[in-house]
């Protein structure tokens, strides 16, 4: 990764900070076996390194700002079980940050700097109160009994200006993890038949992913046929595969820690019937019109609004229902979120959209009592006169998902 990308990207925190406050932003810990590895988004951001159990220190100064990655010291009786640790030097030269310490030293070092601090801004994750508490969690408590005055916030809000608007580098992430996960709906599309397991179809998808040089998907993948379509997060992906059944997937691979998103409905048995065409047909058409909507200084409630009034014509128009209210009970969820290092990436609700924004486009029907579930979804990358559409090369047109 370019370095001047990384410096950058230190250098938009410096202007959302204020003098003397402390950014603090743990790295992940490696898993228990498999160790696959997947790295704190906000570490990544900032630093570049694949390195676990690190931590990154900010300090915005009033000269030159405090920068600092403590990481593991290497264990030479570890080493022959566990590999060598990233050195000091590796650390440098990946990430460009001139001061690396070790891990034993980051208490003493962070007390002198909080000594001089009235904010403190950890990467909290926090996981509600019946989940366990991590590391960050635990020196935030510290800080609290060692340092009452400081006021400690979690860090996201400082990151939405920052993540939210993706450089022409994140969007060739977000690019190559959408055209990794083409090439398996190609494969799904080819394979997939009638009796089958819808797990076989998520290996498939598995296999395309890593084979294409991808080690990492971007969240658990939805496989669901018929009935199982409608539910929204289904990711069992353990039911045979009916005749004349639609197959909603929701999948995405994940490049240098930035998601894909996509979702296709196609019929298994390579034709749609009457019912499932009209249904399919609606949602297409809602996709379509809702992303010819997107352009920089609109806002995601916009979009969910204008959804909510095409879904109500045509719920009506395919006899679901028969009032306008009524539309939730088929269409329950919003059209779009952002898309970036996490899937449903930071930024609110209310935010408007601004030229390198990435969000999804994500209309869908779901009616349990026909086991139908359709839902097409593509993401999109907001530019100076509207819109380019990142996925358009994954088929969705009737004629294509037939022949
Ligand atoms: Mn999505």
């Amino acid at each position: 990764m370019n370095l001047d990308i990384l410096s950058d990207r230190r250098k938009k925190l410096r202007e959302h900070l204020k003098n003397d406050e402390l950014v603090v932003i743990f790295a992940s810990s490696l898993p228990a076996y498999p160790h696959n590895f997947l790295q704190s988004n906000n570490f990544m951001y900032f630093t570049g390194l694949n390195v676990e159990n690190a931590i990154f220190v900010y300090q915005k100064r009033k000269k030159k700002s405090l920068e600092v990655v403590f990481i593991e010291r290497n264990n030479p009786k570890m080493e022959v079980w566990l590999g060598k640790k990233m050195s000091q030097n590796e650390a440098k030269k990946i990430s460009g940050i001139k001061q690396i310490s070790y891990i034993d030293e980051f208490e003493q070092m962070v007390s002198n700097w909080l000594n001089s601090s009235k904010k403190c801004m950890i990467n909290l994750n926090s996981s509600g109160l019946n989940g366990s508490i991590n590391h960050q969690q635990q020196f935030a408590s510290k800080i609290k009994q060692h340092f009452p005055q400081i006021k400690i916030e979690d860090v996201s809000s400082r990151m939405i200006p920052l993540r939210s608007i993706k450089s022409d580098w994140e969007v060739a992430q977000i690019q190559k993890a959408i055209d990794v996960t083409a090439k398996a709906i190609d494969e799904i599309y080819s394979k997939a038949k009638p009796g089958m397991m819808e797990y076989e179809l998520e290996a498939i998808l598995k296999y395309e992913i890593t084979r294409n040089g991808l080690r990492h998907i971007g969240f658990n993948p939805i496989i669901a046929s018929g009935v199982n379509a409608a539910t929204l997060h289904y990711d069992k992906n353990n039911a045979k595969i009916g005749k004349n059944e639609l197959l909603l997937m929701d999948i995405g691979a994940a490049c240098n820690n930035y998601s894909a998103d996509i979702s296709r409905t196609f019929p298994v048995s390579g034709k749609f019937t009457k019912r499932q065409k009209e249904v399919y047909s609606e949602v297409l058409k809602i996709n379509k019109k809702m992303i010819e909507l997107v352009k920089p200084g609109i806002s995601l409630e916009t979009l969910n609004k204008k959804t909510v009034e095409l879904m109500q014509e045509s719920l009506i128009k395919l006899g679901l229902i028969k009032e306008k209210g009524q539309y939730k009970k088929y269409y329950m969820h919003s059209v779009g979120h952002h898309l970036g290092m996490d899937t449903h990436d930071i930024g609110s609700k209310e935010s408007v959209l601004e030229v390198g924004s990435v969000i999804t486009i994500e209309p869908g029907i779901y009616i349990p009592e026909e086991k139908i579930g359709v839902r097409i979804e593509d993401d999109i990358l907001v530019v100076k006169d509207g819109y380019k559409v990142l996925s358009k090369d994954i088929p969705k047109e009737i004629n294509d998902l037939e022949s």
